[in-house]
């Protein structure tokens, strides 16, 4: 595994978004993965060009600093993913998932993408009602989009390279009108939370799994917002909404993809140290991002050894 870590927050207005991945690092992330077993090469924080004057571009803010970021992250992606390993993300706000995904895709071709998240951020720059790009990552991925997103400064390196059939949704509990028109309109397979509550979440995740794999076996993109679980436990996030995916759900979803795999590429983004009410809400939430990614690379909760383990002789 190779972390790209992005302490980057332009894509949404509220400070702190940026000390995710040192929060998640000083959490013990990468020790706890060197013991299960996992080869851990870590690039420590990307540092971006600073962008003095970003005027908004119609309503869409930070364009510039937004675009410039997520190309150099794009690359970073590439290196990673030519050098054969996993890349993991680790965020900053979740319009880093332009860079993580097309640069995933710009090194190993088609892609599935299993979204998780409160909300489906695929405004366009022309529907999002805040101007933020952390709402809009996936329209500038999807192909069938491309004719609605307008030309804008620092993105003309974007190729749209998903399509509409290999994107999987979980855990929407809360998305604009206009992002309901663009997901029907697409026909996007979405898994809100009314569908975990109906199905389970295993019944979901076998349901997603059915479905990407239908005709070829691509690799996964898992990008996971912080934010699809519960702020009852991750509440140290900007955009918490009510009724999420419980600890449980959120780890199973995670154990699942890992024994697809098929697994190539993770993002954990939105985790927010600053908007944590105390020290133990921060915690909680940290605690649960690193849980889901050591679920993603091999931790069962049934206990784990490794294949040359020898029981000690008296
Ligand atoms: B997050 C909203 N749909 O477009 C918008 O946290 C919220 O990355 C976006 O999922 C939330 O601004 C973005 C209202
Ligand atoms: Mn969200
Ligand atoms: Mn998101
Ligand atoms: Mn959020």
């Amino acid at each position: 595994l190779d972390f790209s870590s992005s302490p980057f927050s332009r894509g949404q207005p509220r400070v702190g978004v940026d000390r995710g991945p040192d929060v998640i690092r000083a959490a013990g992330l990468v020790h706890r993965l060197h013991e299960q077993g996992c080869a851990v090469k870590d690039y420590g924080n990307l540092t971006f060009e600073e962008v003095v004057v970003d005027e908004p571009v119609g309503a869409v803010k930070c364009v510039r600093a937004v675009g410039s970021a997520n190309q150099r992250l794009s690359e970073a992606v590439q290196n990673v993913k030519r050098d054969g390993h996993t890349s993991v993300l680790l965020g900053g706000d979740h319009s880093l998932a332009i860079g993580s995904i097309h640069g995933h895709s710009a090194a190993v071709g088609d892609l599935s993408v299993v979204w998780v998240d409160a909300h489906a951020d695929i405004n366009t720059p022309l529907t999002s009602p805040t101007g933020n790009i952390h709402g809009q990552p996936m329209s500038y991925l999807l192909h069938e989009l491309q004719s609605k997103i307008p030309v804008l400064p620092n993105f003309t390196w974007i190729k749209p390279c998903v399509s509409a059939k290999d994107l999987v949704y979980i855990g929407l509990r809360d998305v604009d009108p206009e992002e309901h028109y663009i997901l029907k309109l697409l026909g996007v397979k979405v898994f809100s939370m009314s569908a975990v509550d109906q199905l389970g979440v295993a019944r979901v995740m076998e349901e997603t799994c059915d479905y990407l794999s239908a005709r070829v076996k691509k690799p996964i993109h898992l990008s996971f917002d912080i934010d699809a679980i519960d702020p009852s436990i991750t509440p140290a996030t900007g955009t918490p909404v009510v009724g999420g995916l419980t600890y449980r759900e959120g780890v199973y979803i995670t154990e699942h993809l890992c024994q697809t795999g098929l697994l190539s590429a993770v993002d954990m983004v939105e985790v927010n140290p600053l908007r944590g009410q105390t020290e133990q809400e921060v915690q909680s939430t940290v605690h649960t991002a690193v849980d889901l990614l050591l679920g993603c690379f091999g931790r069962r909760r049934e206990g784990n050894h490794s294949s040359d383990y020898i029981l000690p002789e008296p």
